[in-house]
């Protein structure tokens, strides 16, 4: 096991990472910024190392900066935790040379997966399954305009290296799509220096329902089973459940099990995400895989006992996975809510400002995930999430019922938050029968602000 294990991260996922460490009798070594200086987490680490202002490009994506101060600390490990440098296959390769363990999988998968063609492709050699579309990239966009006749339109056209929803273009016919191709393929140059795109179906109604993975450097790789996030704005996810309801299980378990091999084939050691789309008839078709431990991974950890930071850290140091795949199994059902400081009402934005109040609640199958106490003061430079509170129940109602007491009683302050968004979503008809789709709570939002405004 590691002796001392660098957190490149800040907030929740930094006391997160500094929990399981500890747990595994690894100290910690917290890097921080300026504009973090005052962060509660820090309080938890053994060491704790300015590393630049405020702006995230001056610090926390300073590879110069955190390899120096794993070096003059003596961390053997870095923890990414998720965005910053977690998904960054550079920083990946800068660490092993180096010296230093990334704790995540080795720089060749994380670029294969990361890849969208080249992960579309392994997907396609391991069952996993993906959608009808063009074989790797476009090279000609008469070839393109044919195979989208043949697979018919709608098509989407992405760009490989994106992600996130970002270079993406819908076509509705040929005159879209090769616009389609040529502003994609310019904004992909511009924005990632891989102008490679490709075309595949689009799919109007769909949910997000995404499979959390685990492999290590034996050869191993299970899965802990899937997660829905169909509960989105803009790409940035409010509220993620698992099981995915409404999933028969012989389907769950073979979607499940096709993420695995596509984890194994690839030679991933760490916690992955495997996404997909899945249509009203429990059609799946694979999108992207996360090569890191996502936000909302206390949802299967409280579905199926799995401390997946912990895992991630363990097989990092070359243990064996800790559990085989025949011992996870699924128990009740979780759901997590994304607190963010953010006005709902005003178009979702930051609220930055001291935390005055600051009360989360407890109870039976509650537990928050967060950095915040009363009197901290919300730096306007990062993500403005301040907590996550994840519910479980023996089933989905037993959930949402302790969801809607959990949320009666958390009490954050004086700025809005998204507690009160929370609190209307679980008493729709769509949240409670599962009547969503990706696009649920915008039109839902947008039908709300047409009613207030009349
Ligand atoms: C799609 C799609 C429909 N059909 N691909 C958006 C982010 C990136 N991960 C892929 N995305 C999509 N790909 C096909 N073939 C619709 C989306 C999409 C979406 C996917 C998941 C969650 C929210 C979304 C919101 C808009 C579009």
């Amino acid at each position: 096991m590691f002796n001392r294990i660098l957190i490149a991260n800040r907030g929740e996922i930094a006391l997160r990472i500094m929990r399981a460490a500890r747990e595994l009798g690894c100290e910690t070594v917290c890097v921080y910024s300026e504009a973090d200086r005052d962060g509660p987490w820090l309080e938890l680490a053994d060491e704790a190392v300015c590393i630049g202002p405020g702006p995230a490009a001056d610090s926390y994506l300073r590879f110069d900066r955190i390899i120096a101060a794993a070096e003059t600390t003596q961390a053997d490990a870095i923890h990414p935790g998720y965005g910053f440098l977690a998904e960054n296959a550079q920083f990946n390769e800068v660490c092993v040379d180096c010296n230093i363990r990334f704790i995540g999988p080795n720089p060749q998968a994380m670029a294969t997966l990361g890849d969208k063609i080249a992960c579309k492709n392994l997907a396609k050699e391991t069952g996993t399954p993906v959608f009808p579309g063009s074989d790797g990239q476009i090279e000609d966009p008469d070839e393109a305009a044919q195979l989208a006749e043949s697979i018919g339109y709608p098509v989407i056209v992405k760009a490989s290296a994106g992600g996130g929803g970002r270079g993406m273009r819908i076509a509705h016919d040929e005159a879209q799509l090769r616009a389609g191709i040529s502003s994609a393929t310019q904004e992909a140059v511009a924005a990632f220096g891989n102008g490679a795109v490709y075309i595949e179906k689009f799919l109007e109604r769909a949910r997000h329902v995404e499979v959390q993975c685990l492999g290590d450097d034996h050869g191993n790789a299970v899965h802990l089973f899937n997660r829905d996030c169909t509960s989105q704005r803009r790409h940035q996810k409010l509220v993620e459940e698992g099981p995915a309801p409404g999933v028969d299980p012989a389907v769950r378990d073979r979607v499940c099990e096709s993420a695995a091999a596509l984890i194994r084939a690839a030679g991933y050691s760490g916690a992955a995400t495997c996404e997909f789309l899945m249509d009203e008839s429990q059609d799946f078709y694979m999108l992207e895989v996360n090569t890191r431990v996502q936000v909302e991974h206390p949802v299967t950890e409280l579905i199926t006992g799995v401390d997946i930071v912990k895992a991630s850290i363990q097989v990092a140091a070359g243990e064996v996975l800790p559990v085989r795949q025949e011992d996870v199994s699924i128990n009740g059902h979780a759901i997590e809510f994304r607190i963010n400081a953010e006005d709902p009402d005003r178009n979702f934005m930051p609220q930055a400002g001291v935390m005055e109040t600051f009360n989360t609640p407890g109870g039976m199958g509650v537990r928050v995930d967060s950095h915040v106490r009363p009197g901290y003061r919300i730096p306007p430079n990062y993500d403005s999430m301040i907590a996550k509170l994840i519910v479980h129940g023996r089933d989905r109602e037993e959930a949402i019922a302790r969801a809607r007491s959990a949320l009666g009683e958390f009490q954050a302050g004086p700025g809005a938050t998204t507690l009160s968004l929370h609190r209307k979503i679980i008493e729709t008809d769509q949240f409670r029968n599962v009547d969503m789709d990706i696009h649920w709570v915008e039109r839902w939002l947008e039908a709300q602000a047409a009613v207030a405004a009349t």
